[in-house]
């Protein structure tokens, strides 16, 4: 039997005031980007304690080799963020995270990469557009009230996650009635909101581990297929976080990666267009398998 998902053609719209996006094809005025299975999206992680700070001149050229070696390892689109927001993290001010993601996001631009910036803000969100980025990842779910009227004008889709609470307090005691109903109808309703306010695509991410407990995050990933049947594509990230170490009884989140590999995998046959990734050679590799197996004729499935 040959299942649908290795073949089902993902779409993402890009308004076409933005940057000539790789890979793209003109559509009805628009970009549109097609892939097909489940794409992966690297992490570029520009914070302070990701590269040498060895000035700022050699923290971006750092951060340019890592994208090419993301790249070349497959990553489709590179998600660069200036600010963590892992849990109990405390934020930065604008002008830092943009000091941090500006000139990578304009290096890594001026090199044809397809870019995401991970911001809660939209003035970085602007100015990083500015600067060449593609997509805004916001994994509030662009509560700053700027954010849709800044992603709208630059014609960029965003990725729209769910989060309970805050970064800082998010985990403490989250609570749902039932959490796929709750997660899965204000993605959709978001999702049709900023379109309508202009923003030309976006995609959805029920957010794994932001104020979810195991169980909350174990029932979101049963329903991916559900989720994935809406007319957006789904992302999913898992990588590295505390529900893989809680699965797998790993506490070093470095250790990781095959744990962060099964989930996603199984993220994929669900559905998924696209998940969020450090390990990216590894997941590419599989992703390839996993879909080689699945297009056999009697394989998989
Ligand atoms: C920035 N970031 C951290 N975890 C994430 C996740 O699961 N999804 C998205 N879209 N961004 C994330």
């Amino acid at each position: 039997m040959t299942l649908a998902w290795p073949t089902r053609v993902h779409r993402l719209r890009f308004r076409r005031s933005l940057p000539p996006l790789p890979g793209a094809v003109e559509e009805r005025g628009s970009w549109e980007l097609r892939w097909t299975g489940c794409a992966v999206m690297g992490i570029l992680n520009v914070t302070p304690d990701s590269f040498s700070d060895g000035g700022r001149h050699a923290d971006v050229a750092a951060a340019v080799a890592q994208a090419e070696s993301l790249r070349r390892a497959g990553a489709l689109m590179i998600d660069v963020g200036g600010e963590s927001t892992r849990p109990g993290s405390h934020g930065v001010s604008a002008a830092e995270e943009l000091d941090r993601v500006r000139p990578v996001v304009a290096a890594l631009a001026e090199r044809g990469f397809l870019i995401s910036v991970d911001t809660l803000k939209a003035e970085v969100a602007a100015e990083a557009l500015r600067a060449g980025a593609h997509l805004i990842n916001d994994v509030s779910g662009l509560r700053d009230p700027q954010m849709v009227q800044v992603c709208a004008e630059a014609g960029a889709p965003v990725c729209l996650m769910h989060m309970q609470g805050e970064p800082r307090t998010m985990q403490r005691s989250p609570h749902y009635t039932d959490v796929v109903e709750e997660v899965h109808s204000y993605l959709r309703r978001e999702a049709e909101r900023v379109q309508v306010a202009g923003v030309p695509d976006a995609l959805l991410d029920p957010g794994l581990g932001f104020g979810k407990s195991l169980e909350h995050n174990l029932s979101l990933l049963r329903a991916v297929p559900d989720l994935a049947a809406s007319p957006w594509p789904v992302l999913i990230g898992a990588s590295r976080k505390g529900m893989i170490g809680q699965l797998s009884d790993e506490d070093d989140p470095a250790q990781r990666d095959p744990g962060s590999l099964a989930l996603h995998l199984h993220a994929a046959r669900s559905g998924a267009a696209m998940v969020r990734v450090h390990a990216v050679a590894e997941h590419g590799q599989a992703l390839k398998v996993q879909a080689g197996l699945d297009r056999v004729p009697g394989g998989a499935g």
